[in-house]
Protein backbone atom coordinates (compact mmCIF):
# COMPACT_ATOMS: atom_id res chain seq x y z
CA UNK A 1 0.00 0.00 0.00
CA UNK A 2 0.77 3.52 0.16
CA UNK A 3 2.36 4.29 3.11
CA UNK A 4 2.46 8.42 2.58
CA UNK A 5 -1.68 7.61 1.87
CA UNK A 6 -2.21 5.77 4.85
CA UNK A 7 -0.51 9.21 6.34
CA UNK A 8 -2.69 11.25 4.62
CA UNK A 9 -5.69 9.45 6.18
CA UNK A 10 -4.38 9.44 9.51
CA UNK A 11 -3.40 12.82 9.80
CA UNK A 12 -6.63 13.91 8.06
CA UNK A 13 -8.19 12.70 11.22
CA UNK A 14 -6.22 14.16 13.24
CA UNK A 15 -7.37 17.83 12.01
CA UNK A 16 -10.73 16.40 11.88
CA UNK A 17 -10.72 15.88 15.74
CA UNK A 18 -9.10 19.59 15.63
CA UNK A 19 -12.39 20.57 13.67
CA UNK A 20 -14.44 18.75 15.84
CA UNK A 21 -12.64 20.13 19.40
CA UNK A 22 -12.87 23.47 18.35
CA UNK A 23 -16.46 23.18 18.09
CA UNK A 24 -17.54 21.14 20.68
CA UNK A 25 -14.87 21.63 24.00
CA UNK A 26 -16.29 24.36 25.97
CA UNK A 27 -13.29 26.53 26.29
CA UNK A 28 -12.44 26.28 22.03
CA UNK A 29 -16.16 26.60 21.70
CA UNK A 30 -15.77 30.17 23.81
CA UNK A 31 -13.68 31.86 21.02
CA UNK A 32 -15.62 30.65 18.09
CA UNK A 33 -18.32 32.82 19.79
CA UNK A 34 -16.73 35.16 19.90
CA UNK A 35 -15.68 35.07 16.80
CA UNK A 36 -19.19 35.12 15.44
CA UNK A 37 -19.15 38.45 17.31
CA UNK A 38 -19.43 41.58 14.25
CA UNK A 39 -17.82 44.47 15.57
CA UNK A 40 -15.25 42.11 17.92
CA UNK A 41 -13.34 40.48 15.72
CA UNK A 42 -9.40 40.39 15.37
CA UNK A 43 -9.51 42.65 18.07
CA UNK A 44 -9.71 40.10 21.07
CA UNK A 45 -6.77 37.64 19.90
CA UNK A 46 -3.29 38.69 18.36
CA UNK A 47 -5.08 36.18 15.11
CA UNK A 48 -8.38 35.88 14.99
CA UNK A 49 -9.86 32.34 16.10
CA UNK A 50 -10.99 30.80 12.58
CA UNK A 51 -7.46 31.52 11.50
CA UNK A 52 -5.61 30.39 14.38
CA UNK A 53 -8.15 26.67 13.73
CA UNK A 54 -7.17 26.98 10.29
CA UNK A 55 -3.14 27.31 10.80
CA UNK A 56 -3.30 24.81 13.02
CA UNK A 57 -4.45 22.64 11.41
CA UNK A 58 -2.49 22.87 8.10
CA UNK A 59 0.87 23.16 10.54
CA UNK A 60 0.11 19.44 11.74
CA UNK A 61 -0.99 18.41 8.37
CA UNK A 62 2.92 19.53 7.71
CA UNK A 63 4.67 18.53 10.88
CA UNK A 64 2.90 14.80 10.58
CA UNK A 65 3.85 14.60 7.06
CA UNK A 66 7.49 16.03 7.97
CA UNK A 67 8.05 13.51 10.64
CA UNK A 68 7.09 10.07 8.03
CA UNK A 69 8.69 11.57 5.72
CA UNK A 70 11.41 13.67 6.13
CA UNK A 71 11.67 16.94 3.38
CA UNK A 72 8.28 16.26 1.95
CA UNK A 73 6.41 19.45 3.91
CA UNK A 74 8.69 21.53 1.86
CA UNK A 75 6.25 20.62 -0.62
CA UNK A 76 3.34 20.80 0.85
CA UNK A 77 1.10 24.19 -0.40
CA UNK A 78 -2.09 25.46 0.56
CA UNK A 79 -4.44 28.44 1.65
CA UNK A 80 -2.74 29.44 4.69
CA UNK A 81 1.26 30.66 4.52
CA UNK A 82 1.76 31.34 8.46
CA UNK A 83 4.06 29.20 10.26
CA UNK A 84 3.12 27.01 13.40
CA UNK A 85 5.83 24.58 14.08
CA UNK A 86 5.96 22.20 17.60
CA UNK A 87 6.46 18.87 18.23
CA UNK A 88 5.86 19.69 22.18
CA UNK A 89 2.65 19.76 24.04
CA UNK A 90 4.12 22.33 26.33
CA UNK A 91 5.51 24.73 23.91
CA UNK A 92 2.33 24.13 21.98
CA UNK A 93 0.69 25.54 25.08
CA UNK A 94 3.17 28.36 25.78
CA UNK A 95 2.74 29.56 21.65
CA UNK A 96 -0.98 29.06 22.07
CA UNK A 97 -1.13 31.10 24.89
CA UNK A 98 0.39 34.18 23.28
CA UNK A 99 -1.91 33.97 20.27
CA UNK A 100 -4.67 33.52 22.38
CA UNK A 101 -3.90 36.11 25.17
CA UNK A 102 -3.11 34.19 27.97
CA UNK A 103 -6.05 32.16 27.87
CA UNK A 104 -4.85 28.88 29.61
CA UNK A 105 -7.84 26.59 29.82
CA UNK A 106 -8.38 26.90 25.94
CA UNK A 107 -4.44 26.87 24.83
CA UNK A 108 -4.05 23.47 26.77
CA UNK A 109 -7.10 22.15 25.00
CA UNK A 110 -5.85 22.75 21.99
CA UNK A 111 -2.62 21.61 22.82
CA UNK A 112 -3.65 18.38 24.00
CA UNK A 113 -5.99 17.67 20.31
CA UNK A 114 -2.80 18.77 18.70
CA UNK A 115 -0.73 16.27 20.52
CA UNK A 116 -3.46 13.07 21.02
CA UNK A 117 -2.81 10.13 18.89
CA UNK A 118 -5.40 8.66 16.47
CA UNK A 119 -5.80 5.82 14.73
CA UNK A 120 -7.86 5.78 11.67
CA UNK A 121 -6.89 2.56 8.60
CA UNK A 122 -8.51 1.12 5.90
CA UNK A 123 -8.68 -2.53 4.88
CA UNK A 124 -9.22 -1.97 1.26
CA UNK A 125 -5.73 0.63 1.42
CA UNK A 126 -3.47 -1.66 3.54
CA UNK A 127 -4.74 -4.94 0.97
CA UNK A 128 -2.55 -2.83 -1.89
CA UNK A 129 1.35 -2.85 -2.58
CA UNK A 130 2.15 0.52 -3.91
CA UNK A 131 5.16 2.75 -3.95
CA UNK A 132 4.84 6.43 -5.29
CA UNK A 133 8.63 7.93 -5.98
CA UNK A 134 8.48 10.75 -3.01
CA UNK A 135 10.24 13.14 -5.16
CA UNK A 136 7.42 13.71 -8.03
CA UNK A 137 4.98 14.66 -5.41
CA UNK A 138 3.19 18.05 -4.41
CA UNK A 139 0.64 18.30 -1.86
CA UNK A 140 -2.37 21.26 -1.91
CA UNK A 141 -4.03 21.13 1.63
CA UNK A 142 -7.30 23.10 2.62
CA UNK A 143 -7.12 23.17 5.97
CA UNK A 144 -10.97 23.51 6.89
CA UNK A 145 -12.83 24.44 3.56
CA UNK A 146 -16.23 26.45 3.82
CA UNK A 147 -15.06 28.29 6.72
CA UNK A 148 -18.02 29.85 6.91
CA UNK A 149 -20.34 26.96 7.57
CA UNK A 150 -18.04 26.15 9.87
CA UNK A 151 -17.89 29.32 12.03
CA UNK A 152 -21.66 29.44 11.71
CA UNK A 153 -21.96 26.05 12.56
CA UNK A 154 -25.27 24.93 12.14
CA UNK A 155 -26.02 21.74 12.89
CA UNK A 156 -29.96 21.33 12.03
CA UNK A 157 -30.15 21.77 8.57
CA UNK A 158 -32.05 19.76 6.61
CA UNK A 159 -30.51 17.70 3.51
CA UNK A 160 -32.60 17.73 0.47
CA UNK A 161 -32.48 14.47 -0.92
CA UNK A 162 -28.96 13.58 0.44
CA UNK A 163 -27.68 17.08 -0.21
CA UNK A 164 -26.80 19.35 2.72
CA UNK A 165 -27.23 22.95 1.00
CA UNK A 166 -25.61 24.59 4.00
CA UNK A 167 -24.18 23.44 7.97
CA UNK A 168 -21.72 22.20 9.60
CA UNK A 169 -22.18 19.08 6.98
CA UNK A 170 -20.48 21.24 4.07
CA UNK A 171 -17.31 21.79 6.16
CA UNK A 172 -14.28 19.19 4.76
CA UNK A 173 -10.43 19.10 5.47
CA UNK A 174 -8.97 18.64 1.99
CA UNK A 175 -5.68 16.81 0.95
CA UNK A 176 -4.56 16.30 -3.00
CA UNK A 177 -1.35 14.91 -3.94
CA UNK A 178 0.18 15.46 -7.34
CA UNK A 179 2.35 14.74 -10.01
CA UNK A 180 5.07 17.92 -9.56
CA UNK A 181 5.93 17.34 -13.54
CA UNK A 182 2.29 16.88 -15.15
CA UNK A 183 0.27 18.22 -12.89
CA UNK A 184 -2.19 14.89 -13.10
CA UNK A 185 -3.91 14.38 -9.41
CA UNK A 186 -2.31 11.09 -7.57
CA UNK A 187 -3.68 10.31 -4.21
CA UNK A 188 -6.57 12.29 -2.40
CA UNK A 189 -8.57 12.27 0.70
CA UNK A 190 -11.34 14.19 1.85
CA UNK A 191 -12.24 14.19 5.09
CA UNK A 192 -15.63 15.38 6.42
CA UNK A 193 -15.42 15.89 10.11
CA UNK A 194 -19.23 17.00 10.79
CA UNK A 195 -21.16 14.01 8.92
CA UNK A 196 -23.74 12.70 11.34
CA UNK A 197 -24.53 13.65 14.88
CA UNK A 198 -25.64 11.25 17.68
CA UNK A 199 -28.97 12.51 18.57
CA UNK A 200 -28.58 11.35 22.43
CA UNK A 201 -24.75 12.56 23.04
CA UNK A 202 -24.55 15.28 20.29
CA UNK A 203 -21.45 14.36 19.71
CA UNK A 204 -20.51 14.43 15.65
CA UNK A 205 -18.61 11.49 13.59
CA UNK A 206 -16.92 12.00 10.91
CA UNK A 207 -16.59 10.27 7.36
CA UNK A 208 -12.94 9.45 5.50
CA UNK A 209 -13.19 9.30 1.76
CA UNK A 210 -9.99 8.50 -0.03
CA UNK A 211 -8.70 7.33 -4.19
CA UNK A 212 -5.65 6.55 -5.38
CA UNK A 213 -5.28 6.27 -9.03
CA UNK A 214 -1.27 5.58 -10.12
CA UNK A 215 0.64 3.54 -13.18
CA UNK A 216 -3.10 1.78 -13.91
CA UNK A 217 -3.92 0.73 -10.26
CA UNK A 218 -7.31 2.36 -9.18
CA UNK A 219 -8.25 1.97 -5.76
CA UNK A 220 -10.63 4.14 -3.89
CA UNK A 221 -12.52 3.94 -0.31
CA UNK A 222 -15.49 1.79 0.07
CA UNK A 223 -18.55 3.90 -0.08
CA UNK A 224 -20.75 3.81 3.17
CA UNK A 225 -24.45 3.38 2.15
CA UNK A 226 -25.78 7.43 1.84
CA UNK A 227 -29.09 6.47 3.87
CA UNK A 228 -26.54 5.22 6.46
CA UNK A 229 -25.26 8.75 6.60
CA UNK A 230 -27.84 11.16 5.41
CA UNK A 231 -31.24 9.36 5.35
CA UNK A 232 -31.70 9.42 1.91
CA UNK A 233 -30.95 6.81 -1.36
CA UNK A 234 -27.99 7.15 -3.53
CA UNK A 235 -29.27 8.03 -7.33
CA UNK A 236 -29.03 5.62 -9.03
CA UNK A 237 -26.10 5.32 -11.66
CA UNK A 238 -26.59 5.42 -15.38
CA UNK A 239 -24.75 2.57 -16.61
CA UNK A 240 -22.29 2.79 -19.31
CA UNK A 241 -24.55 1.44 -22.48
CA UNK A 242 -27.45 3.82 -22.11
CA UNK A 243 -28.67 5.28 -24.97
CA UNK A 244 -28.67 9.34 -24.71
CA UNK A 245 -31.97 9.11 -24.98
CA UNK A 246 -32.57 7.43 -22.37
CA UNK A 247 -30.16 9.35 -20.08
CA UNK A 248 -32.01 12.28 -20.90
CA UNK A 249 -35.42 11.16 -19.71
CA UNK A 250 -33.60 9.77 -16.62
CA UNK A 251 -32.13 13.79 -16.09
CA UNK A 252 -28.87 14.40 -15.20
CA UNK A 253 -28.01 16.31 -11.54
CA UNK A 254 -25.95 18.88 -10.61
CA UNK A 255 -24.77 20.58 -7.48
CA UNK A 256 -23.92 24.08 -7.85
CA UNK A 257 -23.04 27.14 -6.08
CA UNK A 258 -25.15 29.60 -4.34
CA UNK A 259 -23.26 32.05 -6.87
CA UNK A 260 -23.97 30.39 -9.91
CA UNK A 261 -24.86 32.93 -13.10
CA UNK A 262 -27.78 33.32 -14.22
CA UNK A 263 -27.91 32.06 -17.96
CA UNK A 264 -25.29 28.52 -16.54
CA UNK A 265 -28.67 28.30 -14.08
CA UNK A 266 -31.13 28.55 -17.11
CA UNK A 267 -29.50 25.94 -19.15
CA UNK A 268 -29.29 23.49 -16.52
CA UNK A 269 -32.57 23.76 -15.59
CA UNK A 270 -33.92 22.57 -18.86
CA UNK A 271 -31.63 19.69 -18.94
CA UNK A 272 -31.38 18.48 -15.23
CA UNK A 273 -34.98 19.71 -14.54
CA UNK A 274 -35.51 19.72 -10.43
CA UNK A 275 -32.24 18.13 -10.02
CA UNK A 276 -30.63 20.92 -9.48
CA UNK A 277 -29.32 21.27 -5.94
CA UNK A 278 -27.62 23.97 -4.39
CA UNK A 279 -24.86 23.63 -1.72
CA UNK A 280 -21.89 25.37 0.25
CA UNK A 281 -18.53 24.29 -0.22
CA UNK A 282 -16.30 23.58 -3.29
CA UNK A 283 -14.74 20.32 -1.50
CA UNK A 284 -18.25 19.41 -0.09
CA UNK A 285 -20.05 19.72 -3.48
CA UNK A 286 -17.40 17.73 -5.33
CA UNK A 287 -17.53 15.53 -2.20
CA UNK A 288 -21.38 14.94 -3.08
CA UNK A 289 -20.42 13.39 -7.21
CA UNK A 290 -17.70 11.44 -5.27
CA UNK A 291 -20.75 9.93 -3.20
CA UNK A 292 -23.38 9.46 -6.13
CA UNK A 293 -25.66 11.79 -5.01
CA UNK A 294 -25.75 13.67 -8.36
CA UNK A 295 -23.81 13.44 -11.39
CA UNK A 296 -22.08 16.62 -11.68
CA UNK A 297 -20.51 19.17 -9.89
CA UNK A 298 -20.95 22.44 -12.21
CA UNK A 299 -19.06 25.90 -11.25
CA UNK A 300 -18.61 28.91 -14.08
CA UNK A 301 -16.42 31.54 -12.32
CA UNK A 302 -12.56 31.33 -11.46
CA UNK A 303 -12.70 31.19 -7.44
CA UNK A 304 -12.19 28.01 -6.95
CA UNK A 305 -8.68 27.12 -6.06
CA UNK A 306 -5.81 24.10 -6.91
CA UNK A 307 -6.45 23.59 -2.66
CA UNK A 308 -10.43 22.93 -3.55
CA UNK A 309 -10.01 20.76 -6.12
CA UNK A 310 -6.90 18.48 -5.94
CA UNK A 311 -8.03 16.33 -3.39
CA UNK A 312 -11.25 15.05 -4.85
CA UNK A 313 -10.27 15.25 -8.28
CA UNK A 314 -7.80 12.52 -7.44
CA UNK A 315 -10.45 10.24 -5.69
CA UNK A 316 -12.78 11.06 -9.08
CA UNK A 317 -9.77 9.90 -11.66
CA UNK A 318 -9.20 6.45 -9.53
CA UNK A 319 -13.24 6.12 -10.11
CA UNK A 320 -12.66 6.65 -13.68
CA UNK A 321 -13.97 10.35 -13.39
CA UNK A 322 -12.36 13.41 -13.25
CA UNK A 323 -12.50 17.10 -13.07
CA UNK A 324 -11.97 19.23 -15.90
CA UNK A 325 -11.96 22.70 -17.20
CA UNK A 326 -15.80 24.06 -17.44
CA UNK A 327 -15.48 26.73 -20.04
CA UNK A 328 -12.84 24.13 -22.20
CA UNK A 329 -15.20 22.17 -22.01
CA UNK A 330 -17.92 24.06 -23.62
CA UNK A 331 -15.33 25.62 -26.12
CA UNK A 332 -14.34 22.16 -27.72
CA UNK A 333 -16.10 20.54 -29.66
CA UNK A 334 -18.09 17.28 -27.70
CA UNK A 335 -17.43 13.18 -28.64
CA UNK A 336 -14.96 14.35 -30.65
CA UNK A 337 -12.93 10.77 -28.84
CA UNK A 338 -9.97 14.23 -27.80
CA UNK A 339 -9.04 13.93 -24.24
CA UNK A 340 -11.16 15.91 -21.61
CA UNK A 341 -9.26 19.12 -20.81
CA UNK A 342 -8.11 18.04 -16.77
CA UNK A 343 -7.67 20.56 -14.40
CA UNK A 344 -3.72 20.46 -13.58
CA UNK A 345 -2.50 21.40 -10.18
CA UNK A 346 1.68 22.23 -11.04
CA UNK A 347 1.57 25.18 -13.20
CA UNK A 348 0.55 29.16 -12.19
CA UNK A 349 -1.65 31.16 -14.02
CA UNK A 350 0.15 33.83 -15.95
CA UNK A 351 0.11 37.16 -16.11
CA UNK A 352 -1.56 36.79 -12.34
CA UNK A 353 -0.69 37.30 -8.82
CA UNK A 354 -2.00 36.13 -5.39
CA UNK A 355 -4.09 33.36 -4.84
CA UNK A 356 -5.33 33.92 -8.14
CA UNK A 357 -2.22 32.36 -9.45
CA UNK A 358 -3.38 28.88 -7.96
CA UNK A 359 -7.43 29.74 -9.08
CA UNK A 360 -9.18 27.08 -11.42
CA UNK A 361 -9.37 29.54 -14.11
CA UNK A 362 -11.87 28.69 -16.28
CA UNK A 363 -14.56 26.71 -13.55
CA UNK A 364 -14.96 23.22 -13.62
CA UNK A 365 -16.76 20.42 -13.69
CA UNK A 366 -16.93 17.11 -11.81
CA UNK A 367 -18.37 13.89 -13.09
CA UNK A 368 -17.64 10.03 -12.04
CA UNK A 369 -18.64 9.36 -16.03
CA UNK A 370 -16.81 10.49 -19.17
CA UNK A 371 -19.46 8.94 -21.18
CA UNK A 372 -22.31 10.76 -19.15
CA UNK A 373 -19.85 13.96 -19.66
CA UNK A 374 -20.15 14.06 -23.08
CA UNK A 375 -23.66 13.62 -23.14
CA UNK A 376 -24.39 15.77 -20.62
CA UNK A 377 -22.28 18.62 -22.45
CA UNK A 378 -23.72 18.25 -25.70
CA UNK A 379 -27.27 18.77 -24.03
CA UNK A 380 -26.40 21.59 -22.27
CA UNK A 381 -24.24 23.45 -24.96
CA UNK A 382 -27.43 23.10 -27.19
CA UNK A 383 -29.50 24.66 -24.43
CA UNK A 384 -26.96 27.27 -23.44
CA UNK A 385 -28.57 30.57 -24.60
CA UNK A 386 -26.12 32.48 -27.61
CA UNK A 387 -24.63 34.99 -25.14
CA UNK A 388 -23.56 32.14 -23.23
CA UNK A 389 -21.45 32.32 -20.46
CA UNK A 390 -20.46 35.88 -20.72
CA UNK A 391 -23.05 37.25 -19.48
C1 LIG B 1 -14.27 28.33 -0.36
C2 LIG B 1 -15.51 27.57 0.02
C3 LIG B 1 -16.69 28.23 -0.60
C4 LIG B 1 -16.60 28.16 -2.10
C5 LIG B 1 -15.28 28.74 -2.59
C6 LIG B 1 -14.08 28.15 -1.85
O1 LIG B 1 -13.16 27.89 0.40
O2 LIG B 1 -15.47 26.22 -0.38
O3 LIG B 1 -17.83 27.66 -0.11
O4 LIG B 1 -17.66 28.87 -2.64
O5 LIG B 1 -15.15 28.48 -3.94
O6 LIG B 1 -12.89 28.76 -2.28
P1 LIG B 1 -19.09 28.21 -2.95
O7 LIG B 1 -19.65 27.67 -1.68
O8 LIG B 1 -19.89 29.33 -3.55
O9 LIG B 1 -18.80 27.10 -3.92
P2 LIG B 1 -12.87 28.42 1.94
O10 LIG B 1 -14.08 28.19 2.76
O11 LIG B 1 -11.71 27.54 2.33
O12 LIG B 1 -12.50 29.87 1.78
CA1 LIG C 1 -11.42 26.24 0.32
Amino acid sequence: MSAILRELLHVSEKAANIARACRQQEALFQLLIEEKKEGEKNKKFTVDFKTLADVLVQEVIKQNMQNKFPGLEKKIFGEESNEFTNDLEEETVELLSKVLNGNKLASETLAKVVHQDVALTDPTLDSIEITIPQDVLGIWVDPIDSTYQYIKGSADTESNQGVFPSGLQCVTILIGVYNIQTGVPLMGVINQPFATRDLNTLRWKGQCYWGLSYMGTNIYSHQPPISQTNGSEPRSPLTENTSPEAEFSHHFSAVISTSEKETIKAALSRVCADRIFRAAGAGYKSLCVVQGLVDFYIFSEDTTFKWDSCAAHAILRAMGGGMADFKECLARKPATGLDLPQLVYHMENEGTSGVDRWANRGGLIAYRSRKQLETFLGLFIQNLAPAGIHT
